[in-house]
C-alpha cells in the first residue's frame, strides 16, 4: 500500500450485493484502486490520489457479465431485409443472405461498435458468438482481433457457433474444428437446428469430444423452440455428468423447458443440479421469438428461469441482440434484459429481484468461468461499476444510469444521470 494511488473513489456505498461483506451496508467506503488492482477498502482513507471522484453515496458494483450476444450479426437490423414473421427461423434465413457480403472491416466494426455501447453502460466481460458456417470463418477472424484489440478494457470471449448446424452440410464439423484451432475460447452447437434427433445428439457428442480435445468451454444453443418434444437438454446434462465437466458447460436459451410437462422438467432439473450445467437465458429475445406459432393461450417461451434458480442451478441472463435479424431493437443494456426476467418469469419477490441482478453480474462470472478475479475486494482487478441507485433492486427498477464504468483501474466512461428541472412549483 503506497501513500498515493492512481485513482481514489471516495464514499461508495457497497451493499451486500458489491462483494464486500466488512462494512455494514450503507455506511459509505473509500475504495483505493493502484496497479490496476483495488489496494484498499475502508472509511475514510488517509491517502492521496492522480484521480479522486467523489461517489457522494452512489451505489457500488461489480461490472455487468454479458452471458450470451451475437456481436457478429449485431446492428445490420433490416439488411437485407425485416424480419415479418418474427421467427428464429425467418432470422436465420435473413442472415444467412446478408453473411455472403460480410468483410472483416465491416464485423470488426460493427462488433466495437457493441462492444462501446455495452461497456458505456457497465457491461465489462461479454460472452460472444461467432457464425462459423461459411466458409471463409470471417465473423470468427473478426471476433479473434477484436478480442485482442479490446482486452485492456473489456474481456471478450469468443464462441465457435454453427449456426447453420454441424451436419447439415459437408464442410461444417471440420470448419468448427478449425476454428477451435484459430483460437476460438468456447465450442458451440445448435442440436435443434440440425437435420434430424440423431444429427441433433451426434452434434452434443461432437462438441463435448472437441472440448475435451482442445481444453475449450462449451455453450451450446440448446433446444430455443417451442417443441415440447425437443429434448437435447437432457442430453447435455448427461454428457456433463458422465465426464464431470459440468462448470465448464452451458446451455442456452433452453426455451422448450418452459414447454416441457412438469413431471419431465422437474426430473431434468433435478440431473441439471446434479452435473451442474449453467444456463443462460436471454429473456428480450425469446419473449419476442417464441410462441409465434400459438394462438392463445400463447406461450411466453422462457425457459424456467424462476424454477432453476430456486433448484440452485446458475442461471445467468444475457442480450443475444443489438438490432439483428433477430430482434431490431436492443441498446445492450443488461438492467433492461434483467428487468425482462423479472417481468417474463415472474420473479417479482425481493429475493427474487435481487437474484435476477445476480444473473447480470455474479451468475454471469461463473457462466464464462472468470474465477476469483470477478468482485469488488481488496486484491482483485479493479474492475467496478457506479450506479445512480441505493441497491439492485432500484438498480432494475428504474434502469439506473450508469455514472461511471472502472476498467483494469482506470476510468474508462462516466455518465451524468439526465437532470430533470421543475419548471413550475406543485
Ligand atoms: N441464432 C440463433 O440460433 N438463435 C438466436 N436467438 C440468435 C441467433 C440471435
Ligand atoms: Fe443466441
Amino acid at each position: 500500500m503506497t501513500d498515493s494511488v492512481a485513482l481514489l473513489l471516495r464514499r461508495g456505498a457497497l451493499g451486500p450485493r458489491g462483494g464486500q461483506r466488512a462494512n455494514p451496508p450503507g455506511e459509505p467506503v473509500d475504495i483505493a484502486i493502484a496497479d490496476g488492482k483495488i489496494q484498499a477498502i475502508a472509511p475514510q482513507l488517509d491517502l492521496t490520489a492522480e484521480t479522486e471522484l467523489d461517489l457522494a453515496g452512489k451505489w457500488v458494483s461489480p461490472p455487468f457479465v454479458e452471458s450470451h450476444i451475437h456481436l457478429d450479426s449485431a446492428l445490420t437490423a433490416g439488411q437485407p431485409r425485416w424480419n415479418q414473421s418474427g421467427t428464429l427461423f425467418e432470422g436465420i434465413d435473413i442472415w444467412r443472405e446478408r453473411k455472403q457480403s460480410l468483410t472483416l472491416e465491416d464485423v470488426k466494426t460493427r462488433a466495437l461498435a457493441a462492444l462501446k455501447l455495452q461497456a458505456s453502460q457497465g457491461t465489462l466481460f461479454v460472452r460472444s458468438h461467432a457464425d462459423v458456417s461459411e466458409p471463409s470463418l470471417i465473423p470468427l477472424k473478426a471476433l479473434l482481433e477484436v478480442r485482442e484489440a479490446v482486452k485492456d478494457w473489456i474481456t471478450l470471449q469468443v464462441v465457435a457457433f454453427p449456426q447453420d448446424g454441424i451436419y447439415s452440410a459437408p464442410g461444417h464439423a471440420e470448419r468448427l474444428e478449425e476454428a477451435l484451432k484459430l483460437g476460438a475460447d468456447v465450442v458451440g452447437g445448435i442440436p435443434h437446428y440440425e437435420l434430424t434427433r440423431e444429427d441433433g445428439v451426434r452434434s452434443v457428442h461432437r462438441i463435448f469430444d472437441l472440448a475435451e480435445q482442445y481444453d475449450r468451454l462449451i455453450d451450446i444453443h440448446c433446444d430455443e423452440i417451442d417443441d415440447d418434444q425437443s429434448r437435447f437438454l437432457e442430453v447435455v446434462v448427461a454428457e456433463a455428468l458422465r465426464r464431470q465437466m459440468g462448470e465448464r458447460v452451458t446451455a442456452s436459451h433452453t426455451t422448450a423447458l418452459g414447454s416441457y410437462n412438469n413431471a419431465y422438467a422437474f426430473k431434468l432439473m433435478g440431473f441439471m443440479g446434479r452435473s451442474p450445467i449453467n444456463i443462460v437465458a436471454n429473456p428480450l429475445i425469446n419473449l419476442t421469438l417464441q410462441g409465434r406459432t400459438d394462438t392463445y393461450p400463447k406461450r411466453r417461451g422462457l425457459t424456467r428461469v424462476k424454477e432453476l434458480w430456486q433448484q440452485g442451478i446458475n442461471v445467468s441472463l444475457g442480450n443475444d441482440c443489438i438490432q439483428d435479424p433477430w430482434y431490431s431493437l436492443g441498446s445492450g443494456n443488461l438492467l433492461e434484459v434483467a428487468s425482462m426476467a423479472v417481468h417474463g418469469c415472474q420473479m417479482t419477490g425481493r429475493d427474487e429481484l435481487r437474484a435476477c441482478y445476480q444473473m447480470i453480474t455474479e451468475n454471469g462470472a461463473r457462466t464464462l468461468h472468470l474465477g476469483h478475479d470477478y468482485g469488488v475486494e481488496v486484491g482483485k482487478p479493479a474492475n467496478l461499476i457506479v450506479l445512480d441507485a441505493a441497491d439492485a433492486i432500484a438498480a432494475i427498477q428504474y434502469r439506473a444510469t450508469v455514472c461511471a464504468v472502472i476498467a483494469r483501474g482506470k476510468l474508462l466512461v462516466s455518465t451524468t444521470p439526465p437532470q430533470i428541472t421543475w419548471q413550475q412549483s406543485l
